[in-house]
């Protein structure tokens, strides 16, 4: 990978509010005395009742507990909201940018979003929600989501959010799971031109066994499109939320009452009800959005995670409006109705700090530089990523093309697990490398282990831990705590296991070279795919690769790797060598592909995540071709298609 050093500007560091002086105060505080530390940053929330110790944690199987600020009370509500009307009322809170570019954003105030989330707070408990209780919320990327979400905070129920691109299926699991009494939905959602029937979609699951705990759905009118009420189950949120007063009593939380449940797929297993409780979680994400984001007043901050992802959760909804920031939501896709419309938006409200995910920018850069050129995007002062490794070149191309040089690049490491940033560049205080994530975020306490579990010290690569809590940690999985322990603490007792592998270098950056199970052992060397995927997209004629293990008669594991094509690049036999000797030439001979296959589109979670799991099981065929049925479920991609057209690759092959 690259190793080339991007020093922090001088006129950057110059305005920020964090350099490196702060930076490394700050951790050597935060190893040397972790209670005045974390106390410390506690203070940036409001208590209705202060807690006396931050602190309360300890990985040790025998006396396995994480509590932090745990006999202190709070709100989330009160936080995101009530707290900054004295000062920024009138600020604008959440600008909504539709998914139509002629249709009209949105510009809901402090003020108004604390009304209208005090008539949903007052409207769920006239239909009898109370604390605890679990509501569903399957909604687009409209201010009604951010507003469910804090009156489900305000009362102290539970709320779970199901990413609006799900199936039937699955919303009906995640209900099932947690027995939610109440669903908020919307008639219809819209995604590049295309309507999604969110409604249908609910009617659809709640026909599904075990579902029967849902007593309401709240349908949000949003396309205005015609859909089948079932009386009494089905209320129109307008009609219930119009007539409530616009003040309400917050419930008041115990730090550790449980915020909200999301689930996230494991390697194995259903997904996983991933627990967040309420002080911590703020704690962090409040901290971590103002300190990576280098936040100042004025800042128009946009990152286009959908809320139904935790990056949505800490990044769109509670750091940005705990810290009274503007949060620019978006319902759309980066595509539409044209490769420019990030930068379209960009201008239009002025952005100053983006975030985003490596696939989409490896996706716009297939486009080529003209979309991103025909925008100006002054506005822009710091750039950020998330979800999945960045390659070198893709970094380069964000840096140079969209950022046109002058703003730094955060890669922000973390999980849904971790509720907030771990490890990432303070974009003031630290000098970025290409395709690192960088240092550990004062607080945070990373470590590389080997397959035994034992610490390896230096420039090393290994199993990325984590000695010791932080506030943002997940507590439980809903419903089985023992899994939580299992899955996280069991590995390398006395550690929290990421299931990340990684590098550390002489600097101390760390590299993460991707899930475990997604390392290739070939001939006995570890091989990292992105490092493989990272070397074909760098070459021009590449837009993505994804590479994958498959068995090896000599090698044990080769090297199978999907490579789709820029656009106007047409596959042939020369490209083929041509692209296995480029990855021999910028790796090694060991990096070189064993099998290189032309994929039209990668086989995609709708975060953009790789699903390497359908690849792999491609990719392993034996002759007699590939057994559906191993793949899995496959409706939750993307765009399922994808799967059928790389198997009819690969049998013809
Ligand atoms: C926030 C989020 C978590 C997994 C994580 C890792 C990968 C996330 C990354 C990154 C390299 C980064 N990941 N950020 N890998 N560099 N900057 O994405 O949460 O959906 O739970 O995924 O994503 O593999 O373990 P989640």
């Amino acid at each position: 990978m690259s190793d080339r050093i991007h020093p922090v500007p001088a006129d950057f560091e110059a305005a920020a509010n964090y350099r490196a002086a702060d930076y490394e105060r700050d951790y050597d505080e935060s190893v040397r005395d972790p209670e005045a530390f974390f106390a410390r940053l506690g203070q940036r929330l409001l208590w209705s009742r202060p807690y006396t110790r931050a602190k309360d944690t300890s990985y040790r199987l025998e006396d396995f507990h994480i509590r932090w600020y745990a006999d202190g009370q709070l709100n989330a509500s009160v936080n995101c909201l009530d707290r900054h009307l004295a000062e920024r009322g009138d600020q604008v809170a959440i600008i909504w940018e539709p998914d139509d570019p002629n249709a009209e954003p949105r510009r809901i105030t402090y003020r108004q979003l604390h009304a209208r989330v005090c008539q949903l707070a007052n409207a769920l408990t006239s239909l009898g929600v109370v604390k605890g209780d679990r509501v569903t919320i399957y909604l687009p990327m409209i201010p009604e989501a951010a507003v469910a979400m804090l009156a489900c905070a305000r009362i102290g129920a539970i709320h779970s959010v199901v990413f609006g691109g799900f199936s039937p299926d699955s919303i009906a699991n995640r209900i099932a799971d947690c027995s939610s009494k109440l669903v908020i939905t919307a008639d219809e959602g819209l995604r590049g031109g295309k309507a999604i029937p969110l409604k249908a979609n609910v009617d659809e699951a709640l026909k599904k066994p075990g579902t029967h705990s849902v007593e309401t759905v709240l349908v949000v009118r949003h396309t205005g499109a015609g859909v089948p009420m079932q009386m009494p189950r089905d209320r129109w949120f307008d009609a219930v939320v119009d007539s409530q007063p616009d003040t309400h009593e917050a419930v008041p939380m115990d730090a550790e009452d449980p915020l909200f449940i999301l689930y996230t797929s494991g390697s194995t297993g259903k997904p996983k009800g991933v627990l967040h409780t309420t002080g911590g979680y703020l704690v962090w994400a409040a901290y971590t959005h103002e300190l990576v984001f280098d936040l100042k007043p004025g800042d128009i901050y946009w990152c286009t995670a959908d809320v139904g992802w935790v990056t949505g959760h800490s990044y769109v909804v509670y750091g940005p409006l705990a810290n009274g920031a503007t949060s620019l939501m978006f319902e759309g896709v980066p595509t539409y109705p044209d490769p420019g419309r990030f930068w379209q938006v960009c201008d239009r409200h002025g952005v100053t700090v983006f975030y985003t995910a490596p696939t989409a920018i490896r996706a716009l850069m297939r486009e080529g530089e003209a979309p991103v050129r025909k925008h100006s995007r002054r506005s822009l002062r710091l750039l950020g990523t998330v979800g999945e490794p960045i390659n070198p070149e893709a970094w380069e191309w964000y840096h140079r093309v969209v950022g046109e040089g002058r703003c730094p690049i955060v890669d922000t490491w973390w999980q849904t697990e971790t509720g907030g940033i771990l490890i990432s560049p303070i974009p003031g205080a630290t000098p970025t490398k290409p395709g690192s994530a960088t240092r550990p975020l004062p607080g945070v306490r990373p470590a590389l282990v080997d397959a035994e579990g034992r610490l390896l010290e230096g420039a090393a690569e290994g199993n990325l831990v984590l000695l010791d809590s932080w506030p943002g940690q997940m507590r439980s999985v809903f419903g089985d705590h023992q899994r939580f322990i299992d899955t996280y603490f069991k590995t390398y007792p006395g550690m929290y296991f990421t299931g990340d592998g990684c590098r550390r270098d002489a600097d101390g950056y760390y590299w993460i070279t991707g899930r475990v199970d997604d390392v290739i052992n070939v001939s006995g060397h570890r091989m990292g795919t992105a490092e493989v995927e990272s070397a074909l997209v760098a070459h021009p004629a590449v837009a993505e690769a994804a590479v994958v293990g498959a068995p090896h008669d000599i090698k044990g594991q080769g090297i199978y790797a999907y490579v789709t094509l820029k656009a106007g690049v047409e596959p042939s036999e020369a490209l083929r060598k041509e692209l296995v000797a480029h990855v021999r030439k910028e790796i090694g001979p060991i990096a070189a592909p064993d099998w290189l296959q032309w994929a039209p589109g990668l086989p995609k979670t709708r975060s953009g995540k790789i699903m390497r799991r359908i690849l792999r099981k491609i990719a392993e065929a034996g002759p007699e071709g590939v057994d559906r049925s191993s793949l899995g479920d496959t409706s939750t991609l993307a765009d399922p298609a994808v799967v059928d057209s790389l198997v009819r690759e690969r049998q013809a092959r």
